[in-house]
Order: structure tokens, then C-alpha cells, then sequence
């Protein structure tokens, strides 16, 4: 339990420092010009199997100067001590329930580090839950939402990215 204590903490000291370098390049009103890096993000909503469920949270996409693509989500109304999965779709949410994945090279295989996941992550017993990945690579601009699945697979949450 100490170990994971610590690694919490590590990687929400992580999440700060790309956090705040995210909002510095937001707020530089030049994303994706002068400082190399885009930064896109969004709220979570209940859908397709989930439609009904009180969900919320975000995501944010960035994609780095330095060629990779950072997701962080956070995501509210799930079930407590739960595992869901999550990835970056191809598709915005009301396209098709958000579609397929993202992948970097559309022949290539279903998963990492073809496809970007955030998860999966397990939800805290508040229902609560923290996804993050870093791949390297930018994510091509099909890269407009994130998926939240429920263990059996089914779609439940999506949050477009912009
Ligand atoms: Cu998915």
C-alpha cells in the first residue's frame, strides 16, 4: 500500500507539472504554432450503454512539441472499485457511439502503442476514476474523443475533444 501511496503521489506531481505547462500553452492563445504543442479537451457524458448513468469528468489531449500525445482523464458516476477501460476514438461521440480507435497507423494493430488508452483505470470507492498514457507520437487530427467501457465492454461514457 506504500508503494502505491507513493506512486499516487508521484504521478499526480507528474500530472501537475504537464497540467500547468498545458494551461500556460492555452492560455499563450498559439497552440499548435509557435510552441509546437495542441492542446484539446472536453467533459465526459453518459452514453450509448451508459445512457441514463450520471456521469461526468474530462479529458484533455496534448499533443507535445516534442512529438508525443499525453491523455488525462477523470471521470465521476462510475461504479466504486471498478476497472473500466478507455481509449481515443476516431470518431466524435455522436458519430456511430464515437466509432473505432484512434490508431497512428490504420493497418496496424488494435492497441498500444498503436492506439492511445488512458486506461484502463480503476475507480476509487467514491466512484471516482484517474486514467493517464503517454505515447509517443502525435496524435493525427482524427484523434476527437475518449471512450470510458464498462468491464463487459460496453461503451458508457464519451467526451469530445476540441
Ligand atoms: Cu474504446
Amino acid at each position: 500500500m506504500k508503494h502505491l501511496g507513493t506512486t499516487s503521489r508521484a504521478r499526480r506531481a507528474f500530472l501537475a507539472v504537464f497540467l500547468g505547462a498545458a494551461l500556460v500553452v492555452a492560455f499563450a492563445g498559439t497552440a499548435g504554432s509557435s510552441s509546437g504543442a495542441l492542446v484539446t479537451s472536453g467533459t465526459f457524458h453518459a452514453f450509448a450503454g451508459g445512457a441514463g448513468m450520471d456521469i461526468s469528468g474530462n479529458a484533455h489531449m496534448v499533443r507535445t512539441a516534442g512529438g508525443r500525445t499525453i491523455v488525462d482523464i477523470q471521470v465521476q458516476g462510475l461504479d466504486p472499485n471498478t476497472t473500466y477501460g478507455s481509449h481515443v476514438h476516431a470518431a466524435a461521440c455522436a458519430v456511430g457511439d464515437a466509432d473505432g480507435h484512434f490508431k497512428f497507423d490504420p493497418a496496424g494493430p488494435p492497441a498500444p502503442p498503436n492506439e492511445i488508452w488512458p486506461g484502463p483505470f480503476t475507480t476509487n470507492p467514491a466512484g471516482v476514476g484517474n486514467g493517464f498514457t503517454i505515447a509517443d507520437g502525435t496524435a493525427g487530427p482524427n484523434a476527437v474523443s475518449v471512450v470510458v467501457h464498462a468491464p463487459g465492454g460496453a461503451k458508457i461514457a464519451c467526451a469530445d475533444l476540441s
